[in-house]
């Protein structure tokens, strides 16, 4: 190899893959610095793979590069047609990543060791390193103690040879630039593949719906959320004015859960929209109108039709 001539740009695709909470959707928003993707404390937010690519422009050696970032729903097992499609989501956007960035959180005592995890999950990561260029992410340093982190990293460190562990902190913004050039340097040498100005594939309804969803999971109880979708079904812009009114309907799966998202007198609904007009309007950097509804569709997170229908599955799903 010759280091003579200008240092190459580097483009390619990284998967953000681990257990479900550990961060990966906070990362990628971070790295994007927008609201592209749903985050909560709930486990098995991210329901699909979402396209985010980060062009880095060339800053003194640094050549620059585009990393087009896979966030996938956490690798975990489960039952049902939802979860099945979630698992797979994952798995293909590993298999079709140029690297792997596995993110672990470094404050779960036994997912943040590689010794600890259970055996499928093990099995598929060990699988991932095989057949990809790997980077190792600890994330959530901010809440642990600096004694802790030593030990995680010398453990995986000590699960592969060779690869870059970095500890970071994906909600403060901490070290991501390490991470992304550690990544960077891993990517085939190539022109950008999308054009420097674009962020994601998915359209403002998609972005839109993950925001809406969001707010579902801050909002109400522990189940209710799993048993949510969200579809935008009206979206009209006026441009003179910066405005757009969204018309969604909230999908539920069973009558019963239909007054649970209402509330008494339509006081939940309210509350949901309130802050989800807010968040869309940051998100989007326009006025929001948002109108909100609730409908069922009778267990539609196990039919195959009802989950094509509601965007999971089928095609154009990102990378
Ligand atoms: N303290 C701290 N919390 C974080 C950090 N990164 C993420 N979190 C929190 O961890 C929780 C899970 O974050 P998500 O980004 O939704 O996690 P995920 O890996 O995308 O989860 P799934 O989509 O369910 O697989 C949220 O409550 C985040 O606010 C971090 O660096 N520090
Ligand atoms: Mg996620």
């Amino acid at each position: 190899m010759s280091d003579a001539e200008p240092a190459a740009v580097r483009a390619g695709f990284c998967a953000i893959i681990g257990l479900p909470n550990v961060g990966k959707s906070t990362l990628l928003n971070r790295i994007l610095g927008r609201h592209l993707v749903a985050v909560s404390a709930k486990p098995q937010t991210t329901r699909d793979r979402i396209l985010g690519v980060h062009t880095i422009p060339p800053a003194g050696d640094a050549p620059g590069a585009q990393i087009a970032y896979v966030d996938t729903p956490g690798v975990q097992d489960g039952k049902g047609p939802l979860r099945r499609y979630m698992r797979d989501a994952s798995v293909a956007a590993a298999a079709d990543a140029d690297v792997v960035l596995l993110l672990v959180d470094g404050t779960d005592r036994r997912g943040r060791l590689p010794a600890r995890l259970t055996e499928p999950d093990a099995a598929a990561l060990a699988e991932a390193a095989r057949t990809h260029p790997m980077v190792v992410a600890i994330n959530k340093v901010d809440r642990m103690g600096k004694p802790d982190i030593l030990p995680v990293i010398e453990a995986w460190a000590a699960w592969r040879a060779g690869i870059d562990i970095v500890p970071i902190s994906a909600a403060a913004g901490d070290n991501v630039e390490a991470l992304e050039q550690a990544i960077a340097k891993l990517l085939p040498v190539g022109p950008p593949l999308f054009p420097e100005e674009m962020v994601t594939d998915r359209p403002p309804q998609f972005i839109a719906q993950e925001i809406i969803r969001e707010q579902l999971y801050h909002q109400l109880g522990k189940e209710l959320p799993y048993a949510c979708a969200v579809q935008v079904e009206t979206w009209s812009e006026r441009a003179d004015k910066n405005e757009v009114t969204i018309g969604a309907v909230i999908v539920v799966e069973r009558e019963s859960q239909k007054p649970i998202v209402v509330g008494r007198g339509g006081s939940r609904i309210r509350e949901l929209g309130i802050a989800a007009r807010q968040a869309l309007g940051s998100a989007l950097g326009k006025t929001v109108h948002l109108n909100l509804f609730v409908k069922v569709l009778a267990e539609w997170s196990r039919g195959e039709t009802a989950l094509r229908r509601l965007g999971y599955g089928g095609e154009g799903e990102g990378a």
